[in-house]
Parts: structure tokens; sequence; C-alpha cells
């Protein structure tokens, strides 16, 4: 009873709960079947809690309030907003899309949240700003998996300033209707579904904006099996395992895997002057 009424109580104290899910927006399309939220909520990637897909209970020891989100780089002016501040300006909206992990698996979800152009158009990048990279809380009494000297903490991602601009690009606050719990990045990650689960950084403590390409945190660690773009592309292998299909959670039945995960018509136009690079791993 004791923990019930903690988890009531902390119900409660989400001072945003009321806000979600926002307006349904299906511009992107309404893939199907919608995966099982105990699936989506209880098989994760987030290294920072350990390196398997049961992380959900120690991920809910991460405090995501206060949250303070600070803006620098190449913008008019840096500056730090809390998470509810932000909130409160961006127009949220729910979509609904499907997720693939480099590793195969891949999901189906009602994401709530905004659009990461308004958070771009929000911290007034300057015209020389390329690049806009974002990294996770550093944390490593709560996030042990941070004490792994072999990893290269934060978490760091970056997308290139015509990506984050593009409309499919999303920042997510919530899932199946309520605020986004903890394991899946409470308060606030990244979504682009048109690449490898790994660029999608969760709980995101800063945003940058710069000139030079970041390198990101799987990259740094294998550059030759993980790379900047990192674009679904079912004809283009991982070193160690083919990426032609993908397992639904939930599912087993595999399904073929979609070139840019099925948003090529939104998409593929921003890789048009890129082909020289490795867009797809
Ligand atoms: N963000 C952080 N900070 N740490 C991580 O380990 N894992 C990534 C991405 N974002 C990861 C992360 C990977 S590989 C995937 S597939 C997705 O989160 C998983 O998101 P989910 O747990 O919400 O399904
Ligand atoms: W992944």
């Amino acid at each position: 009873l004791g923990s019930a009424l903690a988890l009531a109580d902390d119900k409660a104290a989400d001072p945003t709960a009321s806000l979600y899910p926002g307006t349904h927006n299906d511009t992107y399309g309404a893939p199907t079947p919608i995966t099982a939220e105990r699936l989506a909520t209880t098989y994760n990637n987030y290294y920072e809690f350990g390196t398997d897909k049961s992380i959900w209970r120690d991920a809910q020891k991460l405090q995501i309030r206060p949250w303070t989100i600070k803006v620098s780089g190449m913008v008019e002016k840096p500056f730090e907003i809390a998470f509810d501040d932000l909130l409160a300006k961006m127009p949220l909206q729910e979509r609904v899309y499907r997720h693939r992990c480099v590793e195969t698996w891949s999901m189906i979800v009602p994401w709530s949240g905004f659009p990461m152009k308004s958070l771009v158009e929000f911290c007034k990048p300057t015209g020389s700003a390329k690049y806009v990279v974002m990294q996770t809380l550093s944390k490593p009494a709560v996030m042990f998996g941070q004490k792994d000297f072999l990893y290269p903490w934060p978490y760091t991602e970056g997308l290139a300033i015509d990506e984050a601009t593009n409309d499919l690009a999303f920042i997510a606050t919530g899932l199946y209707g309520k605020p986004i719990g903890k394991q899946n990045g409470a308060p606030l990650r990244l979504v682009v579904p048109w690449k490898y689960g790994f660029k999608s950084v969760k709980a995101i403590v800063s945003v940058e904006f710069t000139d030079k390409r970041p390198v990101s945190f799987w990259e740094k660690l294998q550059d030759n099996e993980y790379g900047f773009w990192a674009n679904v592309n079912p004809q283009v292998p991982h070193p160690r395992w083919s990426q032609a299909t993908e397992k639904p959670l939930g599912s087993d039945q595999r399904i073929p895997t979609q070139i840019y995960n099925g948003y090529g018509q939104f998409v593929a136009s921003l890789y048009e002057n890129r082909k020289s690079e490795k867009l797809f791993m």
C-alpha cells in the first residue's frame, strides 16, 4: 500500500498531466498496430541505467523536477529555461510514429510533445549554425551506468539544422496520453523516426548550436558501426547483422524494414545533396 500511495502522489504531483495527450496530428500517418503500453515502457535502451532492457525500475530514481535546459553556442543570446516553462510555450501535439532500433526491434507508439522545429525557433540560432547538439543529464549517483568510464558520457546526439527543422523531428514529453515515463526519457527526449533509435537522445539538459558536425555517443565508441546520419535502410547491413527485417515488440514474426523507416516522402529530400556521406549507418 505504501508504494501504491507513493505512486499516486507522484502522478498527482505532475503539474503538466492535464495537458496530455494534446492535439492529435496524423499528417505523418497513423501506423498500426500500436505497441502495448506495458511493452514500450518495460523494454528500453537507456545505458545510463544499465545495458539490459529492464531498466525501467531503476530509472524511477531519476528526479525530473526541477529540470533546466541550457541553450548555448551560436544563438542570439544563450539562456536557461525550466522544463515546465518551456512546455507551457510549446504547442502540444500527439503523433503516432514507428520506432526502429538499430538492434532490429521496433515499436509503434503515440508520442505527445512538440516539433523540434518549434524548439529550434525558440532558441534563435544565428545564420552560421549548421548543427544542433543535445546531451543527456549527467548524474552518475543515480545514472550508475555513467560510472563506467569505457563509455563517452554524457550521451550526446546531433542533427543538421535542416533535419532538426524538418517537421517530422519531434521532442516527446508524453507517451500514451500521459507525461512520458522516466524509462522512456522524461522529461523530454528527441524522436527522429526515420533514423535508428539511438539518435533519439533521452533526458535532454542541453541544446547547443554549432557549425561543426558533432561526434555522437555511439559514433565516438565505434564509428565503423554507428555513424552520424544513421538513417534506416534495409539494404545497408550493420557490420555484424542484417537490417532487412525487424521484430515488432510483442510479435514473434519479423516484418520487412522500410527505407527511412517508411518516412521517405517527408525526409528523403534532406539527403539529395549529401549522397557522398555515409547516410545509412
Ligand atoms: N538516450 C540515452 N540518453 N541513453 C540511451 O542509452 N538509447 C537509445 C535512445 N536514446 C539511449 C537514448 C536507443 S538505442 C533507443 S532504441 C531508444 O533510446 C530507446 O527508446 P525507448 O526506451 O523509449 O524505446
Ligand atoms: W536502439
